[in-house]
């Protein structure tokens, strides 16, 4: 198997792949000739210089390394390679598995509204707006029938890219120009659709396995309300928001959602909660996520390992609901100064000594003495904690964090002690604006 990423989502496969007896190859840039992914597989062939366009998105050095080395199937991980119908269509080519859905299913969901049409046709609730793209003269009337504030969000976008809020009819011109111009510019396809923004809204998304034999598996949500700028930066599993009735609603329509897409393997279904809690699908991601290990602490079943079983031809030996037990929060360590704007701060690790101890996992491909290159993602580490209740899973996610000796870079390791302790998360009712509303009240996030 190629192991077409890097950082501790390469190792995260490595392992898996270890597990089942598969042997593993690593691809690397110059910048990464040192890193874990690198040691920890059976090969390690070098794809090019730092820049991510010149090696890890580059499809036919990946290809290359595949076919050199006689690997038989590839998995992306997340980011770079992995939503790319181009990429699947060039593994598929060669005679590579890729480890996620086909070509088609990924085209289909990457255009979000033609995702939406296709999540209405199988009954998942929607956000109201538009029926599929937009001209500025529909979105002038769509507006007024759905009231403001109204969303703008481009077709081929994803994290806030294209995307724009408008409070008022005025606005709603120069808005759509904007939006579409930064759309068109970042995803070479300027095409809008428009919503009802739901504000305050919670970010829920729910986990789910498919197998190539008409198996469905539904593997509960991740709460991921904690951003900041469309970065997560803690996730949790279950939604304090979520009663067991909307959970089932929102399973049940996956469900339907994967079978009427044709979906194959992991993947992930976003919705917003509105304030009266009900949900809205948003968008599908057909990759796995860097907060998988959420979903993994609750039900026990290994996402990864069922990826590569589901790739290999097998089945899901569970179909349906997958049993879950207790409460698991995911905390990302990032090499950034939240003090400072969030600036990424690469470097050297001087020191780093994650934490250990019951219900406790540390997914990081970083050790003491590694360098962090300033060329990628500043994720550097991910703690995630399991207990029986929330309370309890705070409590450890605590210990946890303050036993977390990093030195050398500056992380958001403090931040999310802050986020952790504070009332509002304790208490459970938070919205996507959590942390906008908190800048200048977490000690941590206090400009030095
Ligand atoms: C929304 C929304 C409110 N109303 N759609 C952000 C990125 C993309 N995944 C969709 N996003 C949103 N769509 C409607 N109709 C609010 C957001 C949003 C958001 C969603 C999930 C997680 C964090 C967010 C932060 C700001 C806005």
């Amino acid at each position: 198997m190629l192991v077409a990423n890097r950082g501790e989502i390469a190792v995260r496969i490595i392992r898996a792949l270890h597990e089942l007896g598969v042997e593993a190859v690593a691809v690397y840039s110059t910048a990464d000739r040192d890193a874990l992914h690198v040691r920890l597989a059976d090969q390690a062939i070098c794809i090019g210089p730092p820049s991510a366009t010149e090696s890890y998105l580059r499809i036919p050095n990946v290809i290359a390394a595949a076919e050199t080395t006689g690997c038989e199937a590839v998995h992306p991980g997340y980011g770079f390679l992995s939503e790319n119908p181009a990429f699947v269509r060039a593994c598929v080519e060669s005679g590579l598995i890729f480890v996620g859905p086909s070509a088609e299913v990924i085209e289909k969901t990457g255009d979000k509204a033609r995702a939406k049409a296709e999540m209405r046709a199988a009954g998942v609730p929607l956000v109201p707006g538009t029926e599929g793209v937009a001209t500025l003269a529909e979105v002038r009337v769509a507006a007024v029938e759905l009231g403001f504030p109204v969303l703008l969000k481009a077709t081929a976008g994803g994290g806030g890219k294209g995307m724009r809020v408008v409070d008022r009819p005025e606005d709603l011109e120069s808005a759509y120009g904007a939006a579409s111009a930064e759309a068109e510019a970042a995803f070479g396809d300027g095409s809008m659709y428009l919503e009802k923004a739901l504000v305050p809204a919670r970010h829920v998304e729910i986990q789910v396995l498919c197998d190539g034999h008409g198996g469905v598996l539904t593997l509960g949500e991740r709460e991921c309300s904690i951003q900041r700028r469309h970065q997560k930066l803690i996730e949790e599993s279950p939604s304090a928001a979520l009663t067991s009735e909307a959970r089932e609603t929102m399973e049940a329509s996956v469900e339907r959602a994967c079978r009427q897409l044709g979906y194959l393997n992991a993947g992930t279904f976003e919705f917003l909660l509105g304030p009266d809690g009900s949900p809205s699908f948003i968008e599908v991601n057909c990759r796995l996520q860097v907060e998988h290990p959420v979903t993994e602490m609750v039900t026990g079943i290994d996402i990864v390992r069922e990826q590569l079983r589901i790739a290999a031809g097998e089945r899901l030996s569970v179909t349906g609901r997958a049993p879950r037990a207790g409460h698991a929060i995911e905390i990302r360590i990032n090499a950034e100064d939240p003090r400072r704007d969030f600036a990424p701060a690469p470097g050297l690790v001087s020191r780093f000594r994650p934490p250990l101890g019951p219900g406790v996992r540390v997914d990081t491909a970083v050790f003491e003495g590694a360098s962090i290159p300033p060329f990628y993602d500043s994720m550097i580490a991910k703690v995630i904690v399991r207990d029986d209740t929330r309370d309890a899973a705070i409590a450890r996610a605590i210990r946890s964090l303050e036993e977390f000796e990093i030195e050398g870079i500056p992380t958001t390791r403090d931040l999310a002690i802050d986020i952790l302790r504070s009332r509002e998360f304790r208490g459970g009712a938070y919205s996507t604006s959590y942390l906008a509303e908190m800048e200048g009240r977490l000690p941590s996030m206090v400009p030095a």
